[in-house]
């Protein structure tokens, strides 16, 4: 595609009948920036866009996981692992576990159980070792009739059918089905609704690799080639949410740019999450050493996040952030 169209969000108090709705969030946009890789941007009326982006841009994604997607959504962080960056080593135990869990449930509207930690030079962790972290975690808080969505982290199929025979419902691959292709075909038979993230290379090479033309055009189209892959697998768009993958093979100018221009990804068709709590580039920017002491600028970037339209954000501390969205939601924003 040469050109791209980037809805710009406007202010709740500024809807009048002439604007489009963004992708039945509840948000509105008159204007769309257009990108492309040779020209400099320019800034049309929506309705000079082609009309299969718009269609794109303005159809409601259907309910994710049982979950509506028209108010953003909580995704909450659960990591049985002993080297993640933020929590590694402090939920391994299954009670511990489960402690964070029903903590965590209290305000999120998914949670997201991790056993391979994927930080910048992760080692690969063996299917066998993934599944023994997260199988017995998820079937312990199913047990205890945890009825909250829960999603697996894992870029691996055998990881990915265990955890969902133990009672997981969304599969979270940061691999965005690179990893493992035999995973595509697991999510297609089992009707699991997926999260597929933007990544290069792996965890263990990713930030040497990371060099773009245009960061931004070409997460673009990586990622509309992922849905395709997905698609041709036999997964319907709207059993998909795509993520740009902040951190993942990025350098802090590329996480920036990305941020800039999110609702660029609304033309992809798919409801959108992000993540950036914590992450190793907020605490570059804002001098934090500890990632437990980054969750105001987190939420900042949250915030823009949700006035950008996005659906779902993949989060710490939930709190903080069940904060944020309630402002968000009294200003309209
Ligand atoms: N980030 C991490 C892990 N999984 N999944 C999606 N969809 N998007 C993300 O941005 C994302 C993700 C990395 O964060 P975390 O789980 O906190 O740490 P670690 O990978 O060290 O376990």
């Amino acid at each position: 595609m040469s050109h791209y169209y980037r809805p710009l969000p406007i202010s709740a108090g500024e809807v009048t009948d002439a604007a489009l709705p963004l992708g039945g969030t509840g948000k509105f946009f008159y204007k769309i920036a257009v990108l492309s890789r040779s020209q400099a941007p320019r800034i049309v009326l929506a309705k000079e866009a082609p009309a299969a982006v718009l269609e794109a841009l303005t159809a409601p994604r259907p309910a994710f996981a049982g979950l509506s997607l028209d108010r953003p959504r909580l995704m909450g962080i659960l990591n049985i692992t002993p080297d993640s960056f933020s929590d590694g080593g402090r939920f391994l135990g299954a009670e511990a576990a489960q402690r964070q869990a029903a903590e965590l449930a209290r305000g999120a509207d998914l949670i997201d159980i991790g056993g391979e930690s994927t930080r910048p030079g992760a080692r690969e962790v063996p299917a066998e070792e993934e599944m023994a972290r997260v199988v017995p975690v998820i079937e312990a808080l199913r047990d205890a009739g945890l009825t909250t969505p829960i999603s697996v982290d894992t870029r691996k199929a055998a990881v990915a059918r265990a955890a969902l025979d133990a009672g997981a419902d969304v599969i979270n691959d940061v691999s965005g089905f690179r990893f493992d292709p035999e995973l595509a075909d697991v999510v297609a038979e089992r009707n699991a609704p997926v999260i597929l993230m933007h990544s290069i290379g792996t965890p263990e090479t990713m930030q040497a690799q990371a060099k773009y033309d245009d960061v931004v055009l070409d997460v673009y189209d990586a990622l509309a080639a992922t849905r395709a892959r997905a698609e041709a697998a036999g997964i319907p768009r709207g059993r998909i949410l795509l993520d740009p993958g902040i951190g993942f093979g990025k350098t802090d100018d590329h996480n920036l740019a990305l941020l800039r221009r999110l609702s660029l990804f609304h033309a992809l068709g798919c409801g959108l999450l992000l993540g950036v709590s914590r992450k190793g580039f907020i605490g570059r920017l804002t001098g934090t050493e500890r990632p437990d002491q980054r969750d105001a600028a987190s939420a900042a970037l949250g915030l823009l996040a949700v006035a950008q339209g996005i659906q779902m954000l993949r989060v710490h501390d939930i709190g903080i952030h069940r904060q944020l969205l309630a402002v968000a939601d009294a200003l309209g924003t």
